[in-house]
């Protein structure tokens, strides 16, 4: 009776064991891609500026401001955008990449923004993935540089290119600083080999813990 009662524990540990290592190896079939990430820090200063890694400025204009000393107007985070560059036209800072996405993928997007620190006045920016994402975002003049983080799932198969678009045209725009653009493709599923393998393990498990129980009641 006692070797029974530990068959059952013994069993119910080995399938739990089971389980759990199913659930690891799901997870960990999850990919993570990263599209974009980008802190600005490597670009020249300048207004005006176009030469981007990453981006191409498709409408207005922009700022490549900061550190050291060329309207650094948040110290402490190296080079940033100005996203009302100097010619009284807001930019649209555009990824240069169309990213493919896929019905499944999970997309993480992550950005710092700014007040713009001189005039009082807030400003808007509209962020937008293609038809996957479009949102304003609005932020007081003396807002600090404040981390936006939004998750999208993916419905349908589409091809989309990250932007922020400035709103207005003073010269004086929200700041832009630290973006990533992430895609998870959960594939949810196990390796068949380790499924398998586990499987057997169990198996032989069980049978050897029944083998020994029936000799041990034959005795
Ligand atoms: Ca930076
Ligand atoms: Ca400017
Ligand atoms: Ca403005």
């Amino acid at each position: 009776m006692i070797q029974s009662k530990l068959l059952k524990t013994l069993t119910k540990a080995g399938l739990t064991l089971m389980l759990l290592s199913v659930g690891l190896f799901t997870s960990s079939s999850a990919k993570a891609a990263v599209l974009i990430q980008d802190n600005f820090d490597v670009e020249t200063l300048g207004l005006n500026y176009n030469s981007f890694a990453n981006w191409n400025v498709t409408d207005g204009t922009v700022d490549l401001i900061g550190n050291p000393n060329f309207f650094d107007l948040i110290p402490g985070n190296g080079r940033y955008v100005d996203l009302d560059g100097s010619t009284a036209n807001s930019g649209i800072l555009a990824s240069k990449t169309a990213f493919n996405f896929n019905a499944g993928d999970v997309v993480n997007l992550v950005f710092d923004l700014a007040g713009n620190r001189r005039d009082g006045q807030s400003d808007s920016v509209t962020v937008s993935l293609g038809s996957l994402f479009n949102e304003t975002f609005t932020l007081a003049s003396n807002q600090g540089f404040t981390t936006f983080t939004r998750t999208i799932n993916v419905t349908s198969a589409t091809t989309a290119n990250l932007a922020f678009a400035g709103a207005g045209g003073d010269n004086i725009g929200l700041l832009l600083d630290d973006v990533i653009l992430e895609s998870t493709a959960p594939t949810s599923v196990p390796e068949p080999a380790s499924i398998l393998g586990l499987l057997a393990f169990g198996a032989l498990g069980i049978g050897s813990l029944s083998q020994r129980q029936q000799q041990a009641n034959k005795a």
